[in-house]
């Protein structure tokens, strides 16, 4: 006689017996229970259909990468145009396939090297690029016609791209052989990573105007990277990141189809990006349900073209994950994030160097960060089939699951009114913020263990070695470049041009709607054959009359700096500031009834009673650096143990922030910094304070900092230094203690 067949219910029996009873449910960040076990009939039905087939949600093609692997595509940039150059130029020949560049933070906020808010920054967490010259030299050597290239760039973004076709255009390549990526994707800086120029609504016109040329002009080129990635490492569940980063396209889509573009003429060329953390299977099911929902989105913005109904992504893996402690791990850690990301089906990977937690990589770090990919790509087999997790039960109902419940805020933001609006009232980036402020908790209880930092800790941390750019001559170096193009050029026509791109600025929006409108035979036509009198002619004028990038594109030609083209943009749209909202009760809350917080909450209270008033921070972030996640999260905090936290606006100057400080009467300042400009900007910080008389006012660090700055920092003035991964509740006792009160051991 043979045994009956078990079902769910008998593994159901045996599995409590085992565990005693336990309940074995894991609910996850997202609300998700996910269950000890997963069989057919959690996928009874489902159909995920078939690679390269509507809905996608196994792959936008049918061969995957039996046919061709994904791009290994590794994000660079550092110092000046030459060292990048040779930095890419060695990738490629060790097997990297296409090129991403990193910016650094004075090109991305619209700044030329040498202004005065920008010393810090220049040449640090990216390359610094302030004119067509710049650009030339980046790609010196590279064939433009032949190597796709991605731009991470959305402030700035006119005059960077207009640089690159003016670039390529004197390597005697035309921008209709260009290919690659700009990301282009405003709404998620005005959420999460900050480094916009103007508001938010020039800022979407821009957007559409790129998107109007490059369909027009640049038929292999992706107009618009739609980027969850920095929602993740703003601490988005990915629930979140999928919901507004798919929400965030929808409004693309609007921007674009409201300028008179068929969808079909530009939505092929949307394209993703999303990040790849350590929840494995999740971030596996997140890529395919992306896929899955935006072929219903575009479904409903009636695309024709199959393409349009097509993600096509990047990812990296995640920059959050990595710890500063035991940095090894992060090699592992990478690893296993770069194994769900192809998993899931990416088009293109950048994977991190395992010292990025720390500082920017170096060679060798670099060298292990994408031989992780072509391990993968070629000594694994996983490249054999296409989509080979495709039909595993668990997956495919994740993949359902993470799917519904994204959709369901997909909605709630459009009865918002779509993400512009959602994004005005505040609404992502709060969302965020409070499931950042769960996740740090979560972390420094030990309820999600990281290796090396809360659980398995090492008595001792040898220093690794780090890349270090000298700030100081990158900026020397690019200020006489600078100097040198202004002397060479025709002065004339270089005011001309930004004079006519101011006008084309003013242009209302809805007359640039019309004079730009494009079609799939435009951006096959080029644009010299127009007869001059023909209502296309006309057409034709129009739009290299209002067309932003149009226009910036003769500024590169005559030579205008980045600084001016911004400048000039700036002077009608206007700068866009805000101020930080910490969220409060959400650190706290998850600490409730824990004796740490409590001994904590006292020693605040104590401070406040010898002070006469609340101890009181300022969480400063100076320099062009926008990330805010740390900063946020220390406010947070610090506000529940009952600081008085005053959240300094993004991007002071040092002395802005020690005159805030002052005239706030601080007793600490807490500067965050993560974009590598702790060495000039902090010292410079101590100084004002000194100089304004107020050197009593304690400052400690909190960021990207490596260890072989710290002496450095604490001979400079700097009292505490809080690396990634710092216990919040630890770091206010370290703070308490600056104020004269020591917790408990
Ligand atoms: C691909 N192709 C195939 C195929 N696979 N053809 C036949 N069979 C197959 N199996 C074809 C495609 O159709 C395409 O041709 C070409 O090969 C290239 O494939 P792709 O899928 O388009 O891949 P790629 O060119 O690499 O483009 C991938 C994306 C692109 C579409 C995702 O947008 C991209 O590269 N993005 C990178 C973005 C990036 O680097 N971001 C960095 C962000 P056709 O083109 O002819 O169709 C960094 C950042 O923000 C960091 C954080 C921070 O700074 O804050």
């Amino acid at each position: 006689m043979t045994d009956k067949k078990p079902t769910p219910a008998d593994w159901q029996d045996r599995a409590d017996k085992e565990v005693k009873g336990k309940d074995l449910t894991w609910h996850t960040p997202e609300g998700i229970a996910v269950r000890p076990l997963y069989t057919a009939e959690d996928i009874a039905d489902l159909d995920p259909g078939l690679p390269g087939f509507a809905p996608f949600t196994r792959g936008p093609y049918a061969s995957m990468y039996t046919g061709r692997p994904w791009t290994i595509r590794q994000y660079a940039g550092f110092s000046t145009a030459e060292e990048s150059n040779a930095f890419y130029r060695r990738n490629l020949a060790a097997g990297q396939k296409g090129l991403s560049v990193a910016f650094d933070l004075a090109t991305h906020r619209g700044y030329d090297s040498d202004h005065p808010r920008v010393t810090g920054d220049v040449g640090k967490a990216g390359v610094a690029i302030d004119t067509v010259e710049d650009m030339k030299i980046l790609f010196d050597g590279i064939p433009l016609g032949d190597m796709s290239v991605s731009m991470t760039m959305n402030g700035a973004v006119l005059p960077v791209l207009a640089f690159y076709i003016v670039a390529a255009e004197e390597q005697g390549v035309s921008q209709d052989q260009l290919s690659g990526t700009i990301q282009n994707d405003i709404l998620k800086e005005f959420a999460v990573r900050n480094t916009y120029i103007y508001p938010p609504e020039p800022s979407m016109r821009i957007v559409a105007d790129i998107i109007g040329y490059t369909s027009r002009h640049m038929p292999r080129f992706n107009s618009i990277s739609i980027s969850g990635y920095h929602m993740q490492e703003a601490g988005a569940t990915a629930v979140q990141e999928l919901a507004f980063t798919l929400a965030d396209g929808m409004e693309y889509v609007r921007a674009a189809t409201a300028k008179g573009l068929d969808v079909d003429a530009f939505a092929p060329r949307l394209s993703f990006f999303f990040a790849i953390g350590m929840n494995f299977f999740m971030e596996v099911a997140k890529l395919r349900a992306a896929r899955l929902l935006w072929h219903r989105i575009m479904e409903g913005f009636e695309a024709k073209n199959p393409k349009s109904k097509m993600l096509r992504t990047h990812c990296q893996t995640s920059g959050v994950s990595l710890t500063e402690q035991d940095p090894y791990n992060n090699i592992i850690r990478t690893t296993i994030e770069a194994m769900a990301a192809v998993l899931g089906g990416t088009q293109s990977l950048h994977t991190n160097s395992f010292d990025e937690a720390i500082a920017l990589p170096t060679d060798f770090s670099a060298r292990i960060a994408r031989n992780t990919q072509l391990v993968i790509a070629e000594e694994t087999g996983i490249t054999n089939v296409a989509d080979p997790l495709g039909g595993s039960y668990y997956v495919e109902a994740l993949t359902k699951e993470l799917a519904d419940k994204a959709w369901a805020l997909i909605e709630e933001v459009e009865a918002m009114g779509g993400m512009t609006s959602a994004v005005a009232e505040g609404m992502p980036k709060r969302r965020i913020e409070e499931a950042s402020a769960a996740r740090a908790a979560r972390a420094d209880r030990g309820e999600d263990v990281i290796v090396g930092v809360n659980r398995y800790r090492l008595k001792d941390e040898p220093p690794i070695d780090i890349l270090e750019v000298d700030n100081a001559k990158v900026r020397a170096g690019q200020i006489a470049r600078i100097e040198k193009v202004r002397a060479e050029r025709d002065e004339t026509k270089a005011r001309a041009a930004l004079e006519a791109l101011k006008q084309g600025a003013r242009h209302s929006f809805v007359a640039s709607e019309v004079e730009g409108r494009s079609t799939e035979t435009d951006a096959k036509r080029p644009s010299t054959t127009a007869d001059p009198g023909s209502a296309s002619a006309q057409d034709e004028r129009g739009f290299e009359r209002t067309n932003l990038l149009a226009l910036a594109v003769e500024c590169a030609r005559a030579r205008c700096t980045l600084g001016e083209i911004s400048a000039a943009l700036e002077d009608v749209f206007g700068r866009y500031d805000t101020v930080p909202e910490p969220v409060t009760g959400i650190y706290g809350g998850a600490y409730a009834g824990d004796p740490r917080w409590g001994q904590a909450e006292q020693g605040v209270a104590a401070v406040g009673r010898r002070l006469g008033r609340k101890p009181r921070l300022l969480v400063a972030k100076m320099g062009q650096d926008g990330h805010d996640r740390g900063a946020n999260l220390v406010a947070s905090a610090f506000a529940d143990l009952g600081f008085e936290v005053v959240p300094g606006p993004l991007f002071q100057t040092p002395e802005e922030s020690a005159r805030m400080a002052v005239d706030k009467d601080v007793d600490v300042v807490g500067a965050s910094s993560l974009a590598a400009g702790h060495k000039t900007l902090v010292p410079e910080l101590i100084g004002h304070l000194k100089d304004l008389g107020r050197a009593d006012i304690k400052v400690v660090v909190g960021g990207v900092i490596p260890s072989q700055d710290y002496d450095m920092l604490r001979e400079a003035g700097v009292q505490a230094i809080f690396g990634p991964g710092t216990n919040l509740v630890e770091a206010a006792g370290e703070v308490l203690k600056l104020l004269g009160h020591n917790l408990p051991p």
